[in-house]
């Protein structure tokens, strides 16, 4: 197995207005497009959040199937979807997207405040997504936003066992208003608590971006940038595109000697077992 880094890139989200950030790929042309540059740069995994045609976000199943198509099309990348969804979601359509037969999806630990919003993920939700998963072949990736998170994830794999492909990945997401902060000592307090054998990887969002980064670089972490998650790429300068935010990930990866990990690699890593006709 390599021991290079795995590269995640979010490149919408379901925060974001197209009015306020003009860069933000929204259309089904736009995301592949953006997920395949980013496939050239070094990401593996695309976490995906779609829009409609008014650019607002949406789990309308014909919509996330197209997107889901689109990007297969264009990119050989794992295909990983949002079940967090927006805030505003109802917790049937957050389990639906499971239907668009993603790679990957992922698994929100625990209820956090989320800004002014919350965002709610309660006990049954969580057991009904790992067992769906499970099911269906579906690798989950389980987002923490709290320390207490992993404690969840630690009952969730007691009481109905290990997710498909049997490696646990994790996600830190750090830096939310409402979560834990994204600073080095949080990160370093979730180390044990991982599930043993388990990996993660780290996101910060907005200007915890490049301190999450460089904090899961040295504890052989691995990465999730995009616009999603960050819009400002340096003081006063927004982000020009998700490529610029997946090329810096890839140098600070080169730069702590563990490259960006090939997509082969990824999804051995991850247990990613559902195979697709790769792209011309
Ligand atoms: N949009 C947030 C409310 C996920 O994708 O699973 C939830 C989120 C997490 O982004
Ligand atoms: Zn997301």
């Amino acid at each position: 197995m390599s021991s290079g880094t795995l590269i995640t890139v979010a490149p919408t989200g379901a925060e974001s207005a197209k009015a306020d950030v003009p860069a933000l790929p929204v259309t089904v042309e736009e995301v592949a497009a953006t997920a395949r540059d980013c496939q050239a740069l070094g990401a593996a995994v695309v976490h995906l959040h779609v829009r409609d045609a008014e650019t607002r976000p949406t789990l309308d199943l014909g919509r996330v199937r197209e997107v889901v198509a689109a990007v297969r099309e264009s990119t050989d990348l794992v295909v990983q979807l949002s079940t967090g969804g927006a805030v505003t979601d109802p917790f049937d359509a957050r389990l639906a997207v499971l239907d668009a037969e993603p790679d990957a999806a992922s698994l929100s630990l625990g209820t956090v405040n989320f800004g002014r919003d919350v965002f709610s993920n309660p006990w049954d939700l969580i057991v009904e997504l790992h067992t769906r998963m499970q099911q269906r072949g579906i690798v989950p990736e389980y987002e923490v936003f709290d320390l207490g998170h992993l404690a969840t994830l630690a009952r969730l794999l007691d009481r109905y066992g290990p997710p498909h492909g049997g490696h646990v990945h994790v996600d830190l997401v750090m830096g939310v208003p409402g979560g834990m902060p994204g600073t080095t000592q949080a990160l370093a307090a979730c180390l044990p608590h991982l599930p043993p054998g388990a990996t993660f990887a780290a996101t910060g969002v907005g200007r915890t971006s490049l301190p999450v980064m460089l904090a899961a670089l040295s504890a052989g972490g691995h990465l999730r940038v995009g616009m999603e998650d960050t819009l400002t790429y340096a003081p006063g300068e927004p982000v020009r595109d998700n490529a610029q935010l997946v090329a810096r990930a890839a140098g600070l990866a080169r730069i702590a000697q563990r490259p960006p990990m090939t997509i082969e690699d990824a999804r051995a890593l991850l247990g990613i077992t559902t195979t697709v006709e790769a792209a011309p």
